[in-house]
């Protein structure tokens, strides 16, 4: 045998051994598995052989460590790393200051504008031989670069696509946890919270690691620990400490630190009579409060604060405006570079108005009243993470102020962790919409990446999806939609499908029917998630509390928290007219906008009944009544999953038992509460159209009463108390 065979025997050996060991998701997208193609596996067993990490400091350590791990992985060699470049090497690592060739004139000009978190990948000639370099002009972007060159090696198999220069369009990468210090999470599905507060500081659990990696290889650099509905206990001293613990394994991986900042921690905390952001008690109180952060976390992001909002305290309770508040914290940390992240999701039960537009009444007159460290985080729709949403008009009605972007990976409204629905699309959605301020083409990616109004303070959020769950995320695919948040965040010009694609080869492999099969899956599942919910431009038509579930019949209570106040449904036809017949919310967006939607005749079909109440026999562009529409799109949705589940069935030899049997189980249940939602909607909306479902549907089963009576008291991610 020759020693080429040997090897390749060997390899094969390795992949064969892999491929039957059991996976279940912990690794994400950082599994690192031999390739199956030899010539590939060739080349990559070349490029890990003596590898150049230049630099030392614990981002470097990190990156040394990801490329033992990634090399040992993908070729069951464990790579030669040195710290200097001397003799061969395949491939080095670093910046101007830790590698002298990067000071060459053709490196230093693909660094020139891509500030500490970009980086350059691509090959020079060194001493005459082809060199693959990571070349960054500070770790952080040596780390980003490595990370993506590992990516496209386990994605591809090869470096077809290099060389690349990237920087990220948006600074502020966050995840927001909506975790409370006794580890349950509000609107969880996978587990109980990450953080360990009681053993923390001392006891630093492994994961904690890993989920940086996991969020460092996807370029989020910041990560809001604790609940917006917040507990002040966090901003103690012996909680900044446990903070402060967790803050020291993100670092390296270039992940800051934020807390969620509860207005009246002043009184709760400090034993103050008030939290008038005014008082100068008060004030100071929050100043030696960031003070002592700082001192534990000298790179503390800085705050995020929900207020006023869904019982919240704020500074309204002083009858102060939201600049009075998000100033006072912004004041506090701005001797340090902290930020303030101040949310715009605010609306009231005692305010009669429509609540898509009250966010719009609170804010827009203090557009320019806030301070430069200060954000605005918008959520993607003006009501609350519906299946679908038009963009919020917040986003072209301030241009004085740094807005952000706030969307939601955990599936709240979109099957919870028992649902495979993709949310790219979603994402998306919202970024390309065309704002229309001050121009066309002043789209919502435009906005928050500051290039329309030339602002410098740029963030973009999740709500995490993550929890204590063996997978992370409850559902396998629920990886690929914070790997799609952590991927639009850096490049919000990626499109789905490309981010599909990788993630799929990522985690499955690259065997061209399974990438397919499982692309087109995901591409159809969130149209089919909205066909089945919320068709057409309805909204907010969930169970109550757990919001698991249909629930149009929601009624009584506060209006604003119902179905009916957002369906509208009676015996002339279902929609909320939200033009200046209606509520006018549509006033909020520019002409361009209200124009076209304000019309149902040229608004597109899928926001239909968020902006027009609509008789039952209005004529749909497909020719039927709207009634027909409706059902058809129930229908659809179901015929979607079922065939998502049959396209999943097919994968049954290709994929892992473990992973496979757990979609498969998902899938079937995701088809049964895709039916419900169907029987349950049309069922009850049957009651006021008083028409019969088309015929050549499938007919929605069972009585509506028993849908009603259905309740969840144990479904995940509530409050006992609700
Ligand atoms: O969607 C609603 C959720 C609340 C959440 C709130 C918010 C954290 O149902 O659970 O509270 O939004 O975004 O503040």
């Amino acid at each position: 045998m020759t020693i080429r065979r040997i090897f390749f025997t060997g390899m094969c050996l390795i992949t064969l051994l892999s491929l039957l060991q059991a996976e279940d998701g912990y690794k994400l997208w950082l599994r690192y598995s031999h390739g199956s193609d030899p010539e590939k596996q060739e080349a990559v067993v070349k490029l890990f052989r003596k590898v150049v990490v230049a630099g030392s400091s614990a981002t470097f350590d990190a990156i040394r460590e990801e490329i033992l791990r990634a090399g040992s992985g993908m070729t069951g060699i464990t790579p030669v790393l040195q710290g200097e470049l001397s003799g061969q090497a395949s491939l080095v690592i670093g910046t101007p200051l830790t590698c002298e060739i990067f000071n060459r004139p053709e490196i230093k000009r693909q660094l020139e504008a891509i500030g500490p978190e970009g980086y350059f990948v691509g090959h020079v000639t060194h001493e005459g031989k082809k060199l693959l370099v990571v070349a960054a002009n500070a770790q952080a972007g040596a780390l980003y670069g490595t990370f993506h060159l590992l990516r496209m090696l386990q994605a591809s198999g090869n470096l077809s696509g290099l060389p690349v220069v990237e920087s990220p369009k948006i600074s502020h990468r966050l995840l927001n946890h909506w975790d409370n210090l006794d580890r349950t999470v509000e609107r969880g599905y996978a587990g109980f919270s990450l953080w360990n507060w009681h053993k923390l500081p001392d006891y630093i659990d492994p994961r904690y690691k890993d989920y940086a990696r996991a969020n460092a290889s996807i370029g989020i650099n910041g990560s809001v620990v604790t609940n917006v509905n917040a507990n002040s206990l966090v901003l103690s001293g012996d909680y900044i400490e446990k903070v402060a613990a967790l803050a020291d394994v993100f670092r390296p991986y270039g992940i800051r630190i934020y807390l969620t900042a509860r207005f009246s921690a002043p009184m709760e905390l400090g034993g103050l009579p008030s939290a008038d952001p005014l008082d100068a008690d008060v004030r100071a109180w929050w100043s030696n409060k960031a003070d002592e952060i700082y001192k534990a976390i000298p790179d503390f992001g800085g705050f995020l604060v929900k207020a006023n909002s869904e019982g919240q305290p704020g500074p309204q309770n002083y009858n102060r405006t939201h600049a009075d508040g998000a100033n006072m914290l912004a004041d506090a940390v701005s001797p340090h570079g902290g930020i303030v992240i101040w949310r715009a999701f605010v609306y009231s039960a005692e305010i009669e108005e429509d609540r898509a537009k009250q966010a719009n009444n609170e804010f827009v007159p203090l557009d320019g009243l806030f301070r430069e460290n200060v954000l605005i985080q918008v959520k993607n729709g003006p009501i609350d993470f519906q299946p679908r949403e038009p963009f919020h008009p917040l986003f072209g009605a301030m241009p004085e102020t740094s807005l952000a972007l706030e969307v939601q990976i955990t599936q709240e409204y979109l099957g919870q962790a028992t649902q495979l629905v993709y949310l790219a699309p979603l994402f998306k959605e919202c970024l390309d919409s065309d704002t229309y301020t001050p121009g066309s083409g002043s789209t919502v990616a435009r906005i928050i990446d500051g290039s329309v109004h030339g602002r410098s303070q740029t963030a973009m959020a999740g709500v995490s999806n993550i929890g204590t769950d063996r997978n992370w995320t409850g559902h396998l695919f629920g990886q690929a939609n914070w790997f799609a948040f952590g991927r639009l965040a850096w490049n919000h010009s990626l499109t789905s499908e490309e981010i599909s694609l990788e993630w799929i080869r990522l985690t499955f492999g690259d065997d061209p029917f399974v990438i397919e099969t499982v692309q087109g899956m995901m591409l159809a599942s969130r149209e089919a998630a909205v066909n089945y919910m919320t068709p057409l431009g309805l909204h907010h038509i969930m169970g109550r509390g757990h919001h698991y579930g249909p629930g149009p019949w929601v009624s009584g209570g506060r209006p604003d928290w119902t179905s009916v106040y957002y369906h509208k449904a009676d015996s002339l036809g279902i929609g909320f007219d939200r033009t200046a017949t209606g509520s006018d919310a549509l006033g909020q967006y520019a002409p361009g906008v209200a124009q076209k939607y304000g019309d149902p005749e040229t608004c597109p079909e899928k926001y239909l009944l968020w902006f027009h109440h609509l008789p039952w026999d209005y004529t749909m562009n497909s020719g039927y009544s709207l009634w027909d529409e409706i059902c058809r799109r129930y229908d659809l949705g179901i015929r979607t999953v079922e065939w998502m589940k049959k396209s999943w069935q097919e994968l049954g030899d290709q994929v892992d038992e473990e992973r496979y049997h757990q979609v498969q189980s998902l899938l079937t249940i995701q088809e049964k509460e895709a039916k419900w939602w169907r029987n349950a909607c049309l069922l009850y909306f049957q009651q006021f159209s008083r028409r019969p479902f088309p015929p050549d549907i499938e007919q929605p089963e069972g009585e509506l009463e028993e849908y009603e009576k259905m309740r969840f008291p144990y479904a995940p991610g509530i409050r006992p108390s609700w």
